[in-house]
């Protein structure tokens, strides 16, 4: 993680130097309505779909699909919302991928990057994301919520992660939805039990995703009788030619 936040300071400062923060507000989807995660989740599957090429902890998952024929199948097959990483050098992902599946659908875009500074925000809005996710293990409990503040002025809902008792302490009300990661993202352990057991430590109404790890149909029904509203999913799908094909089944 501390390689990976070392690498993402030089990336934005990088971004800051081509384009600036007017640059961002004066671009085509800065101004535009965002659709929001919270109703979506409720009324339908639950599932946020990951598009995901590859990752620091498989190496390529799936490098030959694009991700407008991903995304359309997702909502095609009842996704609640898409999420779709940006982080290039450990992740394989842009700043385009979401630019470019924008215009071609109706649900909720999830930004999945790790946000440390101001102006990722300002570029999510202007990428097309309607979704931030903040990882609480990149920040502060005062950044979280200094980050969820901006993110609403923006009209973008924060999905606060956390992994650990610990970082229930970043939790603060203005956070939309909270994502309890089942991936220990030091050694990459998965358990789904982890998420079931941090979900009984937060408060009783907030809207809970259960992420990673869930990689088969028996998982998703699992979590949601567990009381999960939400199911953060990546590599069930992706790793198929036909990512949409595994909701089918
Ligand atoms: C998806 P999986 O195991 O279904 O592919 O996991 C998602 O939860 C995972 O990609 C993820 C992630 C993250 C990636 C969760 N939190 C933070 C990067 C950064």
């Amino acid at each position: 993680l501390d390689k990976i936040i070392t690498r993402k300071k030089k990336e934005i400062s990088d971004s800051k130097s081509k384009i600036s923060l007017q640059q961002l507000k004066d671009s085509e989807f800065f101004g535009r309505e965002t659709y929001s995660l919270k109703e979506t989740i409720k009324s339908k599957s639950g599932i946020i779909a990951e598009f995901k090429r590859q990752s620091p902890s498989k190496g390529i998952i799936n490098d030959k699909v694009s991700p407008l024929e991903v995304v359309s199948a997702y909502e095609k097959f009842g996704a609640s919302g898409i999420s779709i990483l940006t982080d290039k050098d450990f992740f394989g992902g842009s700043f385009e991928d979401i630019l470019n599946v924008k215009n071609h659908t109706h649900i909720p875009i999830l930004r999945k990057d790790f946000m440390i500074d101001e102006y990722q925000f300002y570029e999510a809005k202007s990428m097309g994301a309607d979704v931030v996710l903040l990882i609480a293990a990149c920040l502060s409990p005062q950044q979280t919520l200094e980050f969820t503040e901006l993110s609403h002025e923006l009209g973008l809902e924060v999905l606060l992660e956390i992994h650990t008792e610990d970082e229930l302490g970043h939790y603060n009300s203005s956070i939309d939805l909270v994502g309890i990661n089942n991936r220990n993202l030091k050694d990459f352990k998965v358990d789904l039990q982890h998420s079931v057991h941090l979900k009984n430590l937060l408060p009783e109404n907030v809207l809970s995703v259960a992420e990673s790890g869930i990689y088969n149909i028996q998982d998703y029904f699992y979590l949601k009788e567990k009381g999960f509203d939400g199911f953060l999913m990546g590599e069930y799908f992706m790793k198929n030619t036909n990512p949409a094909q595994a909701f089918e089944e």
